[in-house]
């Protein structure tokens, strides 16, 4: 579906600052139509400031990581190290393979020089030398729009040497991965960009001080990068006013917030933070689709907490969504109605998980296999009394600090709070499995 960018009149810079170019061209392709809708000023902006300004103005800004942790970009800038003359990288996360997720496609693949000047920004901040966009293999339009607005730059004075005739050079390289969600791990991302198995690596060290051979690194999300260019144009107190818009949130910044499965209109939307899942849902993807009624969303990816109809009036942002049980994850709601089963779709998100295990740790690479037996004998009709409690203490077992990195907490989030609000569909199948009316679910503790 093509995503929605608001209305062609009123959208500017500074209501849509990550679209808005989109609301009067489908893609902006060549360096000339994007200089005349303000391209690279946001650079020339930059680079009249100091490295150091520059990266205590995004401090200040709060621009808060858009792939899903939510981390001030401009407060892990500020763990680089002062540059020594040798190497140091920024690296760009565009291995976007969240289930669900699709927004980083979508500014790739019509902004690229967005991107670019976000990343030249940030290079500039961080005494980058080189940088690399690690993006997903099956992005193949992103990456040749990527490649050519790269070229372009290059031919005139936007990248390579003394970029625009200032001390500031930067060199960028597209990297394909070759399709493995764990890759989107940052330091699973560094090993596989330098041609290792990806495995994540021990943190601490943070890449900023141990990354990419073993340099100073900083990865950030396509979404964040691109926030930097209006940034740096319209200021730090603007980015924070724009939560104002609704009055419903202290996060500053505007966020492509997206809907999808059975809903009317599934889509994206650029939109400041203090929209509720409700308004999202009902009043932005047009409702449930043929009548039927909401059941649960994930409120950004298969690995957030599953939340209820209960929850439709929370606000979607890191901390009020947080307090509501679950994460805000990638912000893009994929919503389940009435009429599915929970434990079905449980297994299949389970499986997808077990799948990209790196296998590296133990409680993650026999866990989650073990997690899809039990629900796959649910599911078929073989469950057995107390496979529900099993389930349970397999999360406890792959949640934080047991597992190398967070791929397995990640994945039990959906399960966890699936077994939470819809224990009676496990039950009710185990009941049927073991040939009783009702399973004693207390008894089983
Ligand atoms: C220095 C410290 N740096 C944290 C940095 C760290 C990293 C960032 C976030 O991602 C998310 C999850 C899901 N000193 C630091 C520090 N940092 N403490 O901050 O770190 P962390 O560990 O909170 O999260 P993470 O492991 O980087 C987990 C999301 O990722 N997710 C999937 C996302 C998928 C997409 C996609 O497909 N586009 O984004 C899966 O879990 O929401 O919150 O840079 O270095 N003390």
């Amino acid at each position: 579906r093509v995503p929605i960018y608001g209305d062609k009149a009123t959208a500017t810079s500074e209501t849509k600052p990550l679209t808005w170019r989109l609301a009067h061209h489908d893609a902006v392709l060549d360096l000339a139509t994007y200089e005349s809708l303000k391209g690279f000023t946001g650079l020339k902006e930059a680079l009249s400031k100091s490295p150091k300004d520059v990266g205590n103005m995004i401090k200040a800004a709060n621009v808060r990581g858009r792939g899903g942790a939510g981390f001030n970009a401009g407060l892990k800038w500020s763990f680089m190290s002062p540059p020594d003359g040798l190497p140091r990288y920024l690296i760009c996360n565009a291995d976007e393979m969240e289930p669900g997720t699709f927004k980083d496609r979508l500014l790739m693949e019509r902004l690229p020089f967005q991107l670019i000047e976000g990343m030249l920004i940030t290079a500039h901040a961080i005494g980058a030398t080189d940088g690399y966009i690690f993006i997903r293999g099956e992005y193949i339009l992103a990456a040749e729009r990527l490649v050519a607005a790269i070229d372009e730059c290059l031919a005139n004075n936007l990248m390579g040497d003394n970029i625009l005739g200032s001390d500031f050079s930067f060199n960028l390289h597209v990297h394909t991965g070759a399709g493995r969600y764990i890759c989107g791990e940052e330091t699973a991302l560094i090993n596989s960009l330098e041609g290792r198995r990806a495995n994540p690596r021990t943190k601490p060290p943070f890449p900023q001080i141990s990354g990419a051979w073993g340099r100073p690194t900083v990865v950030n999300n396509v979404e964040t990068l691109c926030n930097m260019p209006a940034i740096l144009n319209h200021g730090v107190e603007w980015y924070q006013s724009l939560s104002e818009i609704k009055g419903k949130s202290k996060t500053p910044g505007t966020k492509l917030f997206g809907c999808s499965g059975l809903v009317n209109d599934p889509g994206l939307w650029e939109l400041p933070f203090g929209y509720t899942a409700r308004e999202i849902i009902e009043d932005l993807a047009g409702g449930m689709k043929d009548g039927k009624t909401l059941k649960a969303w994930l409120p950004g990816g298969a690995s957030t907490d599953f939340l209820t109809a209960d929850h439709l009036d929370v606000v979607v942002d890191f901390d009020t969504i947080q307090e509501a049980g679950s994460r805000m994850g990638t912000g893009l709601i994929m919503v389940v109605d009435e009429s599915q089963d929970m434990v079905p779709l449980l297994r299949n998100l389970e499986i997808f998980f077990q799948r990209e295990s790196c296998g590296w740790c133990t409680p993650c690479r026999d866990g989650l296999p073990w997690g899809v037996k039990l629900l796959t004998a649910i599911n078929n009709g073989e469950g057995q009394v107390g496979d529900v409690e099993k389930l349970e203490g397999l999360t406890r077992d792959l949640w934080i600090g047991k597992t190398f990195c967070a791929h397995a907490p990640g994945a039990v989030e959906p399960l966890m709070s699936a077994i939470k609000y819809f224990r009676p569909e496990f039950d009710q199948k185990i009941a049927q499995a073991v040939g009783v009316d009702v399973i004693d679910a207390a008894a089983n503790q």
